[in-house]
Formats: structure tokens, C-alpha cells, sequence
């Protein structure tokens, strides 16, 4: 292992040697398969990990249930304290953290850093919600009579995490979820399981220092068979699965056949709409962020640009001029500003994604090809590229399908409605971006006539949410609602309750039924 690996490891107690335990319970644990974390960047294996095979899955999961049987008796502003301690505790390793989520998936530092304050911002975030997870009372229409909306907690939260943010969104379920009394059960990606057992030993580490069951966030690292037996099992009551359509249709329909509740957060295909009068020194730097930054490897990456006729020479031409300065290279290096994509299979899917624009007679404006010079051929390094397909139409497969790496297709548009047209007509409905100055755009993006994607920002670039409002994505997205907001409230179940505190019994609606 390289010496930078190992330090990296070593800092937040993970073993360098041999196979590291996957599982975790209350106890590591892990006979199962092996599975590799490779460096994106070197290519070199930074550790095996052994996960979990189908009994020490079946012990996690009863585990988790006596966790959640423990958990749910401890008043939820205690719960708060804990999840105090526990950002307490991350923010402790917030920098060595942050290193290992760029040394394993390769996104650059101060975005692996910036994620694991994403997990901090929500554990400040459930910390106050433990004292606000609040019922109702509503009017009863009976005299006597009173209506309360109760919230409880739920049971097990089974969270599947994807590869592109290996802490963070572990860290919004784990918080809304243990915030409300539930246990947390992570099948995290198999290509990044060292962060989550990084997060998952800070996490246990003040579970356990307050005699709390470790499986209160349990983890069973593994690949398609576990996240198959977490989705199905019946102890499951809920199960939050990010990744791609096609995996959340199964997911989705998996937990609705036994009707379990289920979040999906899943593709993003993110448009930014720039009109004539936007502030370009704005919107030009946005849109870099929003297509180079991660690589293109977040869900509410810029994924599409529709630039209005007027502007949309002089905006390529400045957003071609940063493209030329971007710094590609190590990750850990300071001033990087594109790391590697996670996997060469990531390389193939982009390969194939320039082929397929070349082949309908797209212009390429820049990119297109893999970094091969030096030490980058060792890496997973692709160019970002910015293509003009021929077609316009969002229902080509070119602008309908997500693909997962830094390609921005661009297209030009004649007034706001045809442009919001584009935006819509797309399968998914994530993430999206209006540039303007002007209020009466604004109105008709948020409006009934508007975006219909979950996240409608202006004047803001698509990707990089703050963890205040509620997180996902409309259509084929799935629905899904994490973080802020009100997603809190799918973490308990809930019950209507009449109580009749009179001398009399009467029915609702007037209803008479008496002998
Ligand atoms: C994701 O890509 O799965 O809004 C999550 C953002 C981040 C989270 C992205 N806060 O880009």
C-alpha cells in the first residue's frame, strides 16, 4: 500500500494489512466474499474487504431490530444529544475523512471534505428536529371528541447508498432515521465500502461509549445479493435506495410487492437555461462547477445546457475558455479541479456516450477523448467534454438517458416556454437551473407552468443543495425526498387518533345505530 493510502487509513482507524472485516453489528464481523477497493486515480487495491454473507446479514438484521426495540424508548431529544456527539465526532475527522472519500471514489478534496460536512449539517439538523418531530391535534367534529396526529418511530431504515456521495447520504438517512427512533441498516456501494466503514466505526464509536446497541447503525457491505436481501426482507420497513432507474425499478417494485415504504432517489438528467439577460460572469462559473465538477458524477450534475440565441456564442466561448484551464489530476492534490471517474467501466459508458454523439453528427466543442499522458494513464481520467448534438429533440436518447460522467450537451433556444419545454420533456425531473435577471422569468419557472423537477433553483447552478431543503427528484428520479424539508416525516409511521373523553359515544357524520 502507498504510503499516502496508508496514512489515510491509518487515521481513521482502518487495519492496512490483509482483509478487513465488512460487517458491523455491534461486533465486525465478515466471511463473505472479498470485494476490492480500488484507487480510481493509481489503480492501486487499497484494501479487500470481506462482506457479509447471507447469515451474518440475517444476524445484522435481527440485531437491528433489537437496536430499533432499544432505540425507540429513548425520549427523541436524548436521541438528539447522541446525534450530537456523533457530529461532534465526525467533524473531529471531518479532513480525514473527506481525504478517503477522494482516495476512494476520487472526487477532489474539497469536495470529499465538503461532503462529510453535508453529514455534519444534518446531524446539526437532527439534533433540532428532536425536539420538533411534532403531531397534531386537529378539530374533532363530535363534542367530547379530540383528533391527534402521532408520530412514532418506524422500525429498520435499510439505506443503500451509491458510489458518487459514499458518506453523505448514508449521513442524511442515518440522521432523520435515528432522529425518529429507528434502526439504520447500510448496504453501502461495493466500490467505496472503506468509507462507510470509516463512517460506521466514528458512528459506533459514541453509540458504544454511551451503551448504545451498535446495531443501531448496523453495516453489511457485499454486492447485488445483500442489497437483493435487504430490499426483500420483511424487517425492512423502510428501504432508501440511491442509484440508477433501472436498478430502482426493481427496488422500488421489490418493496412495493411486500409493501414495505420505500425513498428512490435515482437518475438526474439536469438542465441550466441561461435568457439573455442573465449575469454570464455568473452563470459561465456555474455551469463549469455543475458539468467538470465530481467529474459529472453527481446525481444533479449539469447534464444538458439550453443557451437563448443571443448570448450563446459569446457563453460558449467563455465556457470553452475555463474548460482549457481545468487542472486535471490527483484528487488529493490541492488546485485539482477534475479527479478521475470512480471506475473504467465509467470510461467505457463515457467512450460509448462520445461514439454515440460522433456517429448522429454531433459537433464536439471540446473533449471527447481519455487523458493518456503520464501518471494519468494509470487513473481512470476522461476529457470534459461539451457536444452540440444535431437533434434537439429531448426525446432522443442523447438527452433523454443519464450518462454518468462529464458530457454536456448544449442546444439553443428561441423564448422561455420552448426552453422550459426541453427542460420538461425528459424521463427524469431531478435537479434544474434558470439563469435571469428578470422577476417575471422567475415566476414562470417556479409556477404551475415551470420546471417540474424537484430542485428548481435560479441564478444557482443544479448541483450542491444545501441539506436545509428536501433533497430529490420528480418522474422517474422516484419521488424520493431526503435530508430537510418535511422527508423526516416518511421515517415514522404515524396514527390518527380519536380520543372521546365525553359521557356519550357518538358517531362520525351523524351516523345513528342504536338497538
Ligand atoms: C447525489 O448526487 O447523489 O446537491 C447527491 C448536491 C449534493 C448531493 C448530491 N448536495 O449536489
Amino acid at each position: 500500500l502507498s504510503s499516502r493510502a496508508s496514512g489515510i487509513l491509518s487515521s481513521l482507524d482502518i487495519p492496512t494489512s490483509a482483509e478487513i472485516p465488512g460487517v458491523y453489528d455491534g461486533q465486525w464481523k465478515g466471511t463473505g466474499d472479498i470485494m476490492e477497493s480500488v484507487c480510481p486515480t493509481t489503480g492501486e487495491v487499497l484494501a479487500r474487504v470481506q462482506s457479509a454473507t447471507p447469515t451474518e446479514l440475517h444476524v445484522a438484521l435481527e440485531k437491528s431490530k433489537e437496536a430499533y426495540h432499544y432505540l425507540r424508548t429513548i425520549p427523541a431529544p436524548r436521541r438528539g444529544e447522541l446525534l450530537r456527539q456523533i457530529r461532534e465526532a465526525l467533524a473531529a475527522k471531518r479532513d480525514a475523512l473527506g481525504a478517503l472519500v477522494s482516495l476512494e471514489m476520487g472526487k477532489i478534496k474539497t469536495e470529499g471534505i465538503g461532503e462529510v460536512q453535508e453529514f455534519v449539517d444534518i446531524c446539526d439538523y437532527a439534533v433540532g428536529l428532536s425536539r420538533m418531530m411534532n403531531g397534531r391535534v386537529v378539530a374533532s367534529e363530535r363534542p367530547g371528541h379530540t383528533i391527534l396526529e402521532v408520530p412514532n418511530p418506524l422500525g429498520v431504515v435499510g439505506v443503500l447508498t451509491a458510489f458518487n456521495f459514499p458518506v453523505a447520504v448514508y449521513g442524511w438517512n442515518f440522521s432523520l432515521s435515528f432522529a425518529a427512533g429507528n434502526a439504520t441498516l447500510w448496504k453501502p456501494s461495493p466500490s467505496t465500502p472503506l468509507c462507510s466503514i470509516a463512517v460506521t466505526k466514528i458512528v459506533a464509536s459514541v453509540l458504544e461509549r454511551n451503551g448504545l446497541p451498535g446495531a443501531v447503525s448496523a453495516l453489511v457491505t457485499g454486492g447485488k445479493d445483500v442489497g437483493e436481501a435487504v430490499v426483500e426482507s420483511r424487517d425492512v420497513n423502510l428501504v432508501s435506495f440511491t442509484g440508477s432507474e433501472a436498478v430502482g425499478r426493481v427496488v422500488g417494485k421489490a418493496v412495493q410487492s411486500r409493501f414495505g415504504k420505500s425513498i428512490l432517489e435515482l437518475g438526474g438528467n439536469n438542465a441550466a437555461i441561461v435568457m439573455p439577460d442573465a449575469d454570464l460572469s455568473l452563470a459561465v462559473p456555474a455551469v463549469f462547477f455543475g458539468a467538470v465538477g465530481t467529474a459529472g458524477q453527481r446525481c444533479t450534475s449539469t447534464r444538458r445546457l439550453y443557451l437563448h440565441r443571443d448570448i450563446a456564442p459569446k457563453f460558449l466561448d467563455a465556457l470553452q475558455k475555463l474548460y482549457a484551464t481545468v487542472r486535471v489530476g490527483d484528487p488529493l492534490t490541492n488546485g485539482t479541479l477534475l479527479g478521475p471517474l470512480h471506475t473504467r467501466a465509467a470510461v467505457g459508458i463515457y467512450s460509448d456516450a462520445v461514439q454515440r454523439l460522433r456517429e448522429t453528427g454531433a459537433e464536439i466543442l471540446t473533449g471527447g477523448l481519455r487523458y493518456e499522458e503520464g501518471t494519468l494513464r494509470q487513473g481512470n481520467f476522461v476529457q470534459p467534454t461539451i457536444a452540440v448534438p444535431k437533434s434537439t429533440d429531448p426525446k432522443d436518447t442523447i438527452w433523454s438517458t443519464e450518462t454518468f460522467a462529464p458530457i454536456l450537451n448544449t442546444a439553443v433556444f428561441d423564448d422561455l416556454a420552448q426552453a422550459i419545454e426541453f427542460n420538461n420533456d425528459v424521463p427524469q425531473g431531478l435537479s434544474s437551473s434558470l439563469w435571469t435577471r428578470d422577476l417575471r422569468n422567475v415566476g414562470k419557472w417556479i409556477g404551475p407552468e415551470g420546471s417540474d423537477t424537484g430542485i428548481v433553483n435560479v441564478n444557482v447552478g443544479t448541483s450542491g443543495a444545501e441539506i436545509g431543503a428536501a433533497f430529490g427528484g420528480n418522474k422517474s428520479t422516484g419521488w424520493g425526498r431526503e435530508s430537510g424539508g418535511d422527508a423526516w416525516k416518511q421515517y415514522v409511521r404515524w396514527s390518527a387518533c380519536t380520543i372521546n373523553f365525553s359521557d356519550a359515544a357518538p358517531l362520525a357524520q351523524g351516523v345513528e345505530f342504536s338497538a
